[in-house]
């Protein structure tokens, strides 16, 4: 399985981008990691280019909220339907609940939504609905 993460936006934060990264080669992902400042265009392309079954975007700085407004639109521009979305992180600025942001995020277009779990668990989710999808 193919998968394209990185942190999107203009945001800095790079150590979970590493994290990620091992985790899912350790996992058995294939992976293309774009790294900080990736915006959501970018994402798209690397997905298309590379025929992605999932994008995992992470954020940190709390800015993610305005750099995925653009993923309806892209989404119905581009063939993405079998592409799954996660996205997971800190999602808002402050203290915000998951109840709060996570219907946000998924109006956006996002399948998987992690406000601030921890990074086994959201893979071990990943894992799980990737099986159920193929089942
Ligand atoms: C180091 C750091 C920095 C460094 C980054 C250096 C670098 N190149 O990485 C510097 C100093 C540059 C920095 C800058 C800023 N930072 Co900073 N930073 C931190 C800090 C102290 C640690 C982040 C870190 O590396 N943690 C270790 C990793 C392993 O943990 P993590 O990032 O939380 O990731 C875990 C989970 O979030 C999760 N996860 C992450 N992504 C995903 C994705 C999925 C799908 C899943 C399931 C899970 C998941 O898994 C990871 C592993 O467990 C945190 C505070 C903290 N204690 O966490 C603030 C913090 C992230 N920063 C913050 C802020 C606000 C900023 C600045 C805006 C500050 C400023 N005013 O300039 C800037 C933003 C710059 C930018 N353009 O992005 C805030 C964000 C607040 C929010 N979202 O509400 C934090 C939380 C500090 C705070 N309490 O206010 N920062």
């Amino acid at each position: 399985m193919k998968v394209v993460t990185g942190v999107v936006g203009n945001d800095v934060h790079v150590v979970a981008n590493r994290l990620i990264d091992i985790s899912l080669n350790q996992r058995g992902f294939t992976v293309f990691n774009l790294g900080v400042n990736t915006y959501l265009e970018e994402f798209i392309d690397a997905a298309i280019e590379t025929d992605a079954d999932v994008v995992l975007i992470s954020s940190l700085n709390g800015e993610a909220e305005g750099w995925s407004r653009d993923l309806p639109l892209l989404k119905s521009r581009y063939d993405l339907d079998e592409v799954l979305f996660v996205i997971g992180g800190n999602l808002s600025v402050g203290e915000v609940t998951a109840e709060e942001i996570v219907p946000k995020f998924e109006a956006y277009g996002f399948d998987l939504v992690f406000h601030q779990i921890d990074l086994n668990e959201g893979l071990d989710r990943l894992e799980e609905t990737l099986k159920e999808r193929n089942a």
